[in-house]
């Protein structure tokens, strides 16, 4: 990738930003609306891939670990493994080496050729190339079933319905993509466009919208702006006081004109086959600039954070685990900063990370976080590797693993957001957005608490069963068990290896339709991969999850 093909796209995003006034945005009378997410859909199931996750006792053995060999085995254990035919209903989608010299073979289950929404197997050789495991989720009702996989609605048809259903605005940040999938719900599998839109504007969005290829209906939707929490509103009283006066170095660049003028620019090319670091000003749609080499203006404050906070990140993901920024292809790391107004939020939209200012009230500039940008750089990790789906369970662990690599990153607490609370805030108790070494010391928010004690749950016993339209089904709310999971395990085996053990299990064993439970059994082997069977660190994550009652 080179640059001079991204910027033009993140101008595109900024002038949809530009077509909203501030006024437009303050008048809208969002109470009147039925929240999108709200109006009905029809039952996505959950269920309906099984999972599976076969160790191998006596591991075969092959000449080497290809995908030939991964399909020879899955079909010598079609009974075994509940997958008939592999070589007509698995495609290969990405062949992973790692450290240890194991082989990691990730096949996409297909449907006349046709991909099944979230249904992904791994096979796992080690470096004998030997088959030591098997594990993923499968549909094996679209397998069995007869399905025609021939649209009679066309792909521009099914967006423009995606579209109007989500209302999107005119100009989208990005192209939207559109794909034929085989997707379950109404206790079926159907055929579907499922459709990626993603604007920015006052209400952002990185919808997934379902559109019935035969009939043209919406059948599931979900908006995955992997947010940090939704947050209640308060009245401001004016932006923050700005960001924590701490003294950054950053790495920004000079330029110079022809004519000799020199602006410097807060982008940073400065690393090996890393494309760049970018911090953009929302409120202009440019990356930050100024005359001189010091940054020390209030206004630009949020964007020296933003700025080095994405350094650090960066470089956690490179020197812990030879990762080359979020997708492992040294793709630009882009951030926004300014965005909305006291808007108490920040998220990661698919592509970039966006901040908010805060209102004063209850945030400063989110960008203050060290934990908030790894939260949100880890969303992007999690994008480019399991890929977890943003709603129940699998979107939980998604809220999760982005909260342990916060705490990872920003390693000398298990608090997260402890550095954007407002001084109101923090007088009123709310010392940070949530804690993986004690949940329960703080409270859900007032649409979430109904559903259970009112409280961060820390087992699975305070589980809270929420519907899609409240936090996607519980993201943000059932993390914590799994976060306090990753906590008592930390206390046991310290965070660096915890970070290496956590690492093995998003990379290389969990798929987008992973559970909680999925999540302890790709935890405890990838322990058991990296510090033996038995060892003590197999013994600790076993003993964490218990202690949350995941099993
Ligand atoms: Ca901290
Ligand atoms: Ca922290
Ligand atoms: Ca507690
Ligand atoms: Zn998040």
């Amino acid at each position: 990738m080179n640059k001079k093909k991204i910027i033009p796209v993140i101008l595109s995003s900024a002038i949809v930003a530009g077509s909203f006034s501030v006024s437009e945005v303050l008048a809208k009378p969002h109470e009147s609306f039925t929240p999108l997410s709200e109006q009905v859909q029809k039952e996505w199931n959950e269920k309906s891939n099984v999972p599976i996750f076969v160790k191998e006792k006596h591991a075969e053995k092959y000449a080497s670990s290809n995908t030939t060999n991964a399909v020879d085995y899955l079909s010598k254990h079609e009974t075994k493994l509940g997958i008939k035919n592999p070589q007509a209903n698995l495609n290969v989608k990405t062949i992973q080496e790692d450290e240890l010299g194991m082989t990691h073979i990730r096949f996409q289950q297909m449907k006349n050729n046709v991909p099944v929404d979230g249904a992904e197997i791994i096979v796992h050789f080690n470096k004998d190339h030997e088959v030591v495991g098997v594990n993923g989720h499968y549909n094996k009702n679209a397998e069995i079933e007869s399905l025609s996989t021939n649209a009679s609605v066309q792909a521009e048809d099914a967006l423009k319905v995606a579209k109007s259903a989500v209302q999107a605005p005119v100009e989208l940040s990005y192209e939207p993509s559109s794909e034929l999938v085989v997707y379950p719900f109404e206790e079926q599998n159907n055929l579907v466009y499922k459709v990626n839109l993603t604007f920015l504007g006052d209400e952002p969005g990185n919808w997934f919208v379902f559109v019935d290829a035969n009939t043209g209906e919406v059948v599931d939707k979900y908006n995955a702006l992997l947010h940090t929490e939704d947050i209640k509103k308060k009245h401001h009283k004016g932006v923050g006081e700005g960001v924590h006066g701490d003294l950054r170095h950053i790495h920004t660049t000079q330029e110079v004109t022809s004519g000799g003028a020199t602006t410097f620019k807060l982008y940073d090319e400065s690393h090996e086959n890393l494309e760049g670091i970018y911090t953009f000003d929302h409120n202009t749609g440019e990356i930050f600039e100024n005359d001189n080499s010091s940054w020390m203006d209030e206004y630009q404050s949020p964007a020296v954070d933003a700025h080095f906070n994405s350094e650090t990140v960066y470089e956690y993901y490179l020197d812990e685990h030879d990762r080359n920024s979020l997708d492992d292809n040294g793709m630009a790391i882009i951030s926004y900063v300014h965005y909305g107004t006291d808007y108490n939020n920040a998220f990661w939209n698919g592509r970039h990370m966006t901040y908010g200012d805060g209102d004063g009230e209850f945030m400063v500039p989110l960008s203050a976080g060290l934990d908030v940008a790894a939260h949100e750089m880890t969303h992007g990790v999690i994008t480019h590797t399991a890929n977890l789906q943003y709603r129940f369970q699998s979107g939980a662990l998604n809220e999760s693993f982005a909260d342990v690599f916060g705490a990872l990153i920003d390693e000398d607490d298990w608090e997260m957001g402890e550095d954007i609370m407002a001084p109101p805030s923090i007088e009123e108790g709310r010392t940070a957005l949530r804690s993986l070494s004690n949940p329960s010391k703080f409270p859900v928010s007032e649409q979430r608490a109904p559903y259970g004690n009112g409280m961060y749950p820390e087992h699975m016993d305070e589980y809270y069963d929420m519907p899609i339209y409240v936090d996607n089904g519980g993201v943000h709310v059932n993390s914590s068990i799994t976060n306090h999971a990753a906590y008592l395990i930390g206390e046991e085996i310290g965070k660096q290896k915890l970070g290496q053990i956590y690492y093995r299990a998003l990379t290389v064993y969990l798929t987008p339709t992973s559970d909680f439970s999925d999540a302890r059994n790709a935890i405890v082997q990838s322990a058991a991969d990296i510090y033996g069977e038995g060892s003590d660190e197999v013994a600790a994550v076993e003993s964490g999850f218990d202690q949350v009652g995941i099993y």
